[in-house]
């Protein structure tokens, strides 16, 4: 078991304490966050107590503690996850031997690409994310956004962690470019493409912690099987955090969705009393779904093969032992791919450049999930409408996929069929306009806007009228 440290300036479980060099190199750039933070971060509610929760640990139970804290004040800490001392590499072309404590010189570059692509989706959520706070339907929200903002911040921690203590001179440049691209930036943009887009409504805000984090489990998890061990370590225990950002989103788009169906049950129009038609909130999910299916990257790709023959990146639970060949050499995956004709044509592709689509598979059997359990509860309402997750190949600017119109159920379209129906399929401008006329702060403990149900619970067993955060 690794000693934790919470006394130290930056909280840890890697022996900080003892590398003073690295130790030094780390309380350089806390202030350099701390001022991002400051400035790019949900900054108008860094002077309010929130009662959040803090990770001071990864024992199983007891890794967290609530308490009002004031956001800037936020211990943000370094943990690695415990693992055995002779774990050994379980994928790809080096299977059976160590894991490695150091970077390989040929996984090298790959290996920083794959942290620093990571990493900077972390300050992108919180930049993208920074105004919401100002409309938050109730206190309970708000600490649900600054919860998930400043672990969100810890994450990018994490990997900043992994740059200073791994890849020298050029490690430390990186972090600092963490703080220099900005979501949106014309210039300087964040890496990936969702992490651009604008979240300036809930609508935007749940279905992102539902889709977008999701992809986030999905990725973290794959690199919980990396082969290089700090990075596997650090990554499996951010997923511990991760899984309440994606509670955030189901939930809160669930209680949308009852908010909605009440007032039918009732016989009026959700949308003649600021609350959210049922057809426009699924313009919502097809745009986030799609989006976030982007973040995986091309179905064939040589990147994803490099990266799992090395043992950077396996597939979604390989180390559980479920998949028939560990090393991915014997099959293939078949591929529905377009064609220039317009038609979809079943493409065999080696399997380790299948890697993205593999991942893929497992998030779309995920979001289905979700999806049946709003659905349920719409049903529970007495109400007929039903949700679907957008086909993987509708709209999307990734992989094969990209250049081509299909409708949600995946079937191809011409230009004319899309330019018509798509207005039907994405959120519109008009959409926009009145989910934005919706958007009203409710600060009482436990009321609610009128667009969203209570939650069942709250954090921590704290009763939902709790004060989560206190204004001065
Ligand atoms: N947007 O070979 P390809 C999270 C680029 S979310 C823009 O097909 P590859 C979080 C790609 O970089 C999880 N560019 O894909 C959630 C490449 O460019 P280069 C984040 C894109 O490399 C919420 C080129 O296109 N974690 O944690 O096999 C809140 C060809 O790409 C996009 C990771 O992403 C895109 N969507 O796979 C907070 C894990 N997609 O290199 C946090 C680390 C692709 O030719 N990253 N491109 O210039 C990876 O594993 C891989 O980089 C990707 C792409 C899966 C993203
Ligand atoms: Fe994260
Ligand atoms: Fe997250």
């Amino acid at each position: 078991m690794s000693t934790v440290d919470l006394e130290a300036k930056i909280p840890n479980n890697v022996g900080l304490r003892d590398n003073k060099r690295l130790m030094r190199a780390l309380e350089k750039w806390q202030p350099q966050f701390i001022d991002w933070w400051k400035e790019l971060g949900p900054s108008d509610f860094n002077g309010h107590d929130i009662y959040l929760r803090t990770a001071v640990g990864v024992g199983k139970g007891g890794w967290a503690h609530f308490d009002y804290v004031k956001m800037p004040d936020y211990r943000w800490g370094i943990f690695l996850a415990d693992a055995p001392e002779d774990r050994k590499i379980h994928f790809g072309d080096s299977m059976g031997e160590p894991v490695w404590n150091e970077v390989p010189g040929e996984f090298r570059n790959r290996l920083r690409r794959l942290i620093v692509t990571q990493g900077d989706t972390e300050p992108a959520s919180v930049e993208q994310q920074r105004m919401l706070g100002h409309t938050a339907p109730s206190l309970h929200d708000l600490r649900s956004l600054c919860q998930v903002n400043v672990e969100e911040g810890r994450h990018l921690w994490a990997m900043v962690y992994l740059l200073h203590t791994h890849f020298g001179g050029d490690g430390r440049e990186e972090a600092e470019a963490m703080l220099e691209r900005h979501s949106g930036d014309d210039d300087n943009p964040r890496i990936l493409e969702a992490f651009n887009y604008p979240i300036d409504n809930w609508v935007d805000f749940f279905c992102f912690t539902t889709f977008t984090d999701r992809d986030g489990k999905y990725q973290l998890a794959s690199l919980a099987e990396s082969s290089f061990d700090p990075l596997a370590r650090t990554t499996q225990f951010m997923l511990t955090e991760e899984a309440y950002h994606m509670q955030t989103g189901e939930n809160g788009i669930g209680r949308i969705a009852r908010r909605s169906a009440e007032i039918m049950k009732e016989g009026r129009d959700p949308a003649a009393e600021g609350a959210i038609p049922l057809p426009m909130l699924q313009r919502y999910i097809n745009h986030w779904a799609s989006a976030s299916m982007d973040l995986f990257g091309g179905e064939d790709s040589t990147n994803a093969a490099e990266s799992f023959a090395g043992g950077l990146k396996g597939r979604y639970r390989e180390s559980d032992g479920i998949y028939k060949d560990p090393k991915a050499l014997q099959q293939f995956y078949k591929l529905e791919v377009p064609n220039d004709d317009g038609q979809v044509v079943e493409k065999e592709v080696p399997l380790r450049r299948a890697m993205n689509a593999v991942l893929l598979d497992a998030y779309v059997a995920d979001c289905t999930r979700i999806v049946a359990r709003w659905n349920r509860d719409l049903k529970a309402h007495e109400c007929d409408f039903q949700f679907k997750l957008p086909n993987r190949k509708f709209n999307r600017h990734q992989g094969v996929y990209a250049g081509f119109r299909f409708n949600p159920q995946g079937e191809i379209i011409d230009e004319a069929t899309w330019t018509h129906e798509h207005k039907n399929w994405l959120p519109s401008q008009a959409d926009r306009d009145y989910v934005k006329s919706c958007m009203k702060a409710c600060y009482e403990p436990g009321k609610f806007a009128n667009y969203i149900a209570p939650p069942t619970k709250g954090p921590n067993d704290t009763p939902i009228d709790f004060e989560y955060v206190k204004f001065h």
